[in-house]
C-alpha cells in the first residue's frame, strides 16, 4: 500500500486512511491504496464495517487531472469501485474538506456518507470540460432526482454539507473536528442494526418518473442556451443524465463512459484542463526566493471612492479587513460609501447576505477626508484619476504620511509604475495592484512589479490576492501591462477591417460566434464612443461618429442604431461614415470574408502581442497571458486563451495570417513557428 494508505481496526470497524498530499487526488498510488486497503479489510473477518477517511486538508478532491491523456497506470478505478460497492460489509465515506469529482464518486459507491459541517461535496468536472466519468451521472440522479442532478452537474459548484444533507447527497453530519469518531459511531450503529446493504445503483424511485420524458432535457438545454454556448461538456452531461433514467444501470455506465471519452479527447476539455493549472501557476514567480517573508496586512487604505476605489474596498470588507476610504470632498465620500452600501443591500435583497452581514461590513469602513488618515494602514491602494502628475503628487504626499514598511500600491492601468515610485523615497515598497472593473466581481488581479519593488512586497501582494480571492498574474512595467495591452490590437484590427468591406455586424457576429459575449463594435457602443476615443487628437472613425452626436447606446446610435429598448440594428448613417472614412484613408474594399477570416484578422494580432509581451519579459509565462485575457476580457475559456488557441491553430498559420494582413509578426513568434515550437504545449 506504500505511504498512501494505512489500515487499522477499532472495535470491529476497519479504517482505511488515504494520505496523498496535497489533495488526495485519485492518482495511480491512491487507486492502489484503495484496492489494497479494501482488499485487506474485506478479507479480515474481524472487520464488520469499513470507514474510508483521508488525512490532510481534504477528502479525495477528484481524479488526478495531470494524469489525463497519459498512459493509464495502476488499478482501474471502476474495478476498485466494484470491490467497494459489491462488498458484503457496509462502507462509510467520512468526508472533510472537499469531496469533488472522482472523490465524491468514490463516496457514492460507498453505502453511506458522513461529513463534517464545513465539508463540501460536488461534481465539478464540467469546469474541466468533462463529465463525472466514474458513475456520477448515473448515481447522483438516483439520489437527488433528475432536475437537481442537471443543475448540480452542469453547474459544477461545490455544495455545503448542510445543503448536501437536505439533498440526500450525504446521510449524516458529524461534529466538526470529530469526523473519525462520528464515522466510527455511525458504522457501529449500522453493524448493531444489521440492516441490508444499501447501494445507490439499485435505487430507481427518483429516476423512474422521468423515463421517456425527452422534453425535460430539451427544455433544460433551451433554458441554459446562453450559459452553455460554445462548451461541449454540458451537452454530454445532459445526455448522460438522460441515460440514467432511460437505461439499466450498467448500460447507463457504458453510455457515460462513451460520452466521457468523447470529452476527454476534445480541444475544449484540453483547454479547460490547461486553464485549471494556468490559474494556479500565476502565483508562482520563479525568481522570488521560497520562504520570502510576507508583511502583515491588518488594515488597508484606499484613495478614491469612485467606482474603482469602491469596488477595491469591498474586496477587503468581504474578508473582514478594515478599510480607511479617502476622498477629497465630503460629497464624493458620501456618494462612494453610499454606493458600497447599496451594492451590499442589493446582495442582501437577493438573499445572498443577511442584513446583519451588511452592517458588519459597513462598520469596517472608516471614511476620511485627506491622506493624513492613512498613517496607520499596512497597505494603501491608490485609485485616483489616471494621470501621471496626479499620481506622483499623491505618492509624494503618501511618502510623508504612511508608516514605515507600509506597502504603497497603485491601481494604474497603463502608467509607468517606476515613475510613480520615483515620487517617493521608498520605491522598494511600491507595487502595482491593477484591478479590473467591477473590482469586487472580476477575479483577475495584475500585480505590477516595479524595477525596485522588494521581494517581500511582491510576496505580500501575492498573499493579498489569495486573501481576497483574486487570481494573480505578475507583470513587469510596460504600457498597458498584460491584459489591456494584449487585447488592444483586436480593436485596432476591427477598426481597420471595417474599412475594407465587412460591416460592424459581420465582424461582431464572427467574434460572438467565436465565443466572446460581444463583438468590438457592440462593446464600443455600450461603453460610449466618446469614452473610448478620449484623449486622441487624430482623426478616428469613432471621432467622426461622435461629431454627428453618435455616442453609442446612450445617444440612440453609434456603430448601430438603437430603439427605445436598446435593441441594435444596422445603421445606414454609420455605414456612410465608414465609407467616407475609408475613402479619405484611401482604403479600397476587399471581397467578402468568412467568419474564420474575420476571427483571424482580429485575433492573430492578439497572439502576436502576447508573444511580444513574453519576448520583452513583461509576462513570466504564456499561461499568465491566457489567464489575464480569460478573466479580464472574458476570452472564451474553452479556447484556452489567445496563446493556447494560437498553438491550437498552429503558429505557422498565425504568422502567415499576420503577414497577409500587413502586420509584422514578432521575432519570438516567427522563431517558434519556424522551429515547430509552441507557447503552451510542453
Ligand atoms: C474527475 O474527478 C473526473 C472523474 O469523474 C473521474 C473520471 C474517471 N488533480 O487549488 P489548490 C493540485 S476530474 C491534480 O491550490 P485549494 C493543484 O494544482 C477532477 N492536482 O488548493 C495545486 O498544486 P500546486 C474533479 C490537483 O486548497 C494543489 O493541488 N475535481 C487536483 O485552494 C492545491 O490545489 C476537481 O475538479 C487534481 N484533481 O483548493 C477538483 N486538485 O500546489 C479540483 C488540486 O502544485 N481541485 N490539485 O499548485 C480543486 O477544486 C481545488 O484544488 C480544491 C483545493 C478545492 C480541492
Amino acid at each position: 500500500m506504500g505511504q498512501v494508505g494505512t489500515t487499522e481496526v477499532v472495535d470491529g470497524i476497519g479504517i482505511l486512511t488515504i494520505d496523498n498530499p496535497p489533495v488526495n487526488a485519485l492518482s495511480a498510488a491512491t487507486r492502489q491504496a484503495l484496492a489494497d486497503g479494501f482488499g485487506e479489510l474485506f478479507a479480515n473477518d474481524e472487520v464488520k464495517a469499513i470507514v474510508l477517511i483521508c488525512a490532510g486538508r481534504t477528502f479525495i478532491a477528484g481524479a488526478d487531472i495531470s494524469e489525463f491523456g497519459k498512459e493509464s497506470k495502476g488499478p482501474d478505478l471502476n474495478a476498485v469501485f466494484k470491490t467497494i460497492e459489491e462488498g458484503t460489509k457496509p462502507v462509510i465515506a467520512a468526508i472533510h474538506g472537499t469531496a469533488l469529482g472522482g472523490g465524491y464518486e468514490t463516496a457514492l459507491v460507498c453505502h453511506y456518507r458522513v461529513a463534517v459541517p464545513s465539508a463540501k461535496v460536488g461534481l465539478p468536472e464540467v469546469n474541466l470540460g468533462l463529465l463525472p466519468g466514474a458513475g456520477g451521472t448515473q448515481r447522483l440522479p438516483r439520489i437527488v432526482g433528475i432536475e437537481a442532478a442537471l443543475d448540480i452537474i452542469t453547474g459544477g459548484k461545490p455544495i455545503g454539507a448542510k445543503k448536501a444533507l437536505e439533498f440526500g447527497m450525504i446521510d449524516a453530519l458529524a461534529e466538526e473536528g470529530k469526523l473519525r469518531e462520528g464515522a466510527i459511531d455511525f458504522a457501529k450503529k449500522l453493524v448493531a442494526e444489521g440492516g441490508p446493504l444499501v447501494r445507490v445503483r439499485d435505487r430507481q424511485d427518483k429516476v423512474e418518473p422521468y423515463r421517456g420524458k425527452s422534453e425535460v432535457y430539451a427544455e433544460y438545454l433551451k433554458k441554459n442556451a446562453r450559459a452553455f454556448r460554445g462548451f461541449k461538456a454540458p451537452f454530454n452531461i445532459v445526455k448522460a443524465i438522460e441515460a440514467s433514467a432511460e437505461l439499466p444501470f450498467d448500460q447507463g455506465m457504458e453510455r457515460e463512459r462513451e460520452l466521457f471519452l468523447e470529452l476527454l479527447t476534445s480541444t475544449e476539455s484540453a483547454a479547460q484542463r490547461y486553464y485549471f493549472f494556468a490559474e494556479r501557476e500565476g502565483a508562482k514567480v520563479p525568481d522570488l526566493p521560497k520562504g520570502t517573508p510576507e508583511r502583515e496586512i491588518r488594515k488597508v487604505g484606499v484613495i478614491g471612492a469612485g467606482t474603482m476605489g469602491g469596488g477595491i474596498t469591498m474586496n477587503f470588507l468581504n474578508v473582514g479587513i478594515p478599510v480607511t476610504l479617502v476622498e477629497m470632498n465630503q460629497a464624493a465620500l458620501d456618494r462612494g460609501v453610499g454606493v458600497i452600501r447599496k451594492n451590499y443591500e442589493n446582495t442582501a435583497a437577493k438573499g445572498r447576505m443577511t442584513a446583519e452581514q451588511v452592517e458588519q461590513r459597513m462598520a469596517l469602513i472608516t471614511p476620511a477626508l485627506g491622506l493624513e488618515a492613512l498613517s496607520d494602514v499596512d497597505l494603501v491602494i491608490e485609485a485616483v484619476f489616471e494621470e501621471m502628475g496626479i499620481k506622483k503628487d499623491v505618492f509624494g504626499k503618501l511618502d510623508g504620511i504612511a508608516k514605515k514598511g507600509a506597502i504603497l500600491a497603485s491601481n494604474t492601468s497603463f502608467l509607468d509604475l517606476d515613475e510613480i515610485a520615483s515620487a517617493t523615497s521608498r520605491p522598494q515598497d511600491v507595487v502595482g495592484l491593477h484591478f479590473f472593473s467591477p473590482a469586487n466581481v472580476m477575479r483577475l488581479l495584475e500585480i505590477v512589479r516595479g524595477a525596485k519593488t522588494a521581494d517581500e512586497v511582491l510576496a505580500t501582494a501575492l498573499k493579498v490576492a489569495k486573501t481576497i480571492a483574486k487570481v494573480p498574474v505578475v507583470s513587469r512595467v510596460g504600457p498597458g501591462f498584460i491584459a489591456n495591452r494584449v487585447m488592444a490590437p483586436r480593436s485596432y484590427a476591427a477598426n481597420a477591417l471595417v474599412l475594407e468591406g465587412p460591416t460592424p455586424s459581420d465582424i461582431d457576429a464572427a467574434i460572438f460566434n467565436y465565443g466572446f459575449a460581444m463583438g468590438p463594435f457592440a462593446m464600443t457602443d455600450l461603453v460610449g464612443l466618446d469614452v473610448i476615443g478620449r484623449g486622441s487628437n487624430e482623426r478616428t472613425l469613432s471621432g467622426d461618429l461622435v461629431k454627428l452626436g453618435r455616442l453609442g447606446q446612450k445617444s440612440g446610435g453609434g456603430f448601430y442604431d438603437y430603439d427605445e429598448k436598446r435593441k441594435a440594428s444596422p445603421s445606414p448613417v454609420a455605414a456612410q461614415v465608414i465609407a467616407d472614412f475609408a475613402k479619405a484613408k484611401g482604403v479600397t474594399a476587399t471581397g467578402a470574408l468568412s467568419e474564420q477570416d474575420i476571427v483571424a484578422r482580429l485575433l492573430y494580432p492578439v497572439v502576436n502581442e502576447g508573444a511580444k509581451v513574453l519576448e520583452e519579459g513583461v509576462a513570466i509565462r504564456a499561461s499568465d497571458i491566457d489567464v489575464a485575457c480569460i478573466l479580464g476580457y472574458n476570452w472564451p475559456l474553452y479556447t484556452g486563451g489567445p496563446m493556447f488557441w494560437g498553438d491550437t491553430v498552429g503558429l505557422s498559420k498565425v504568422v502567415e495570417g499576420l503577414k497577409a494582413a500587413g502586420i509584422e509578426p514578432c521575432k519570438l513568434l516567427v522563431e517558434k513557428a519556424a522551429s515547430g515550437g509552441s507557447f503552451t504545449r510542453g
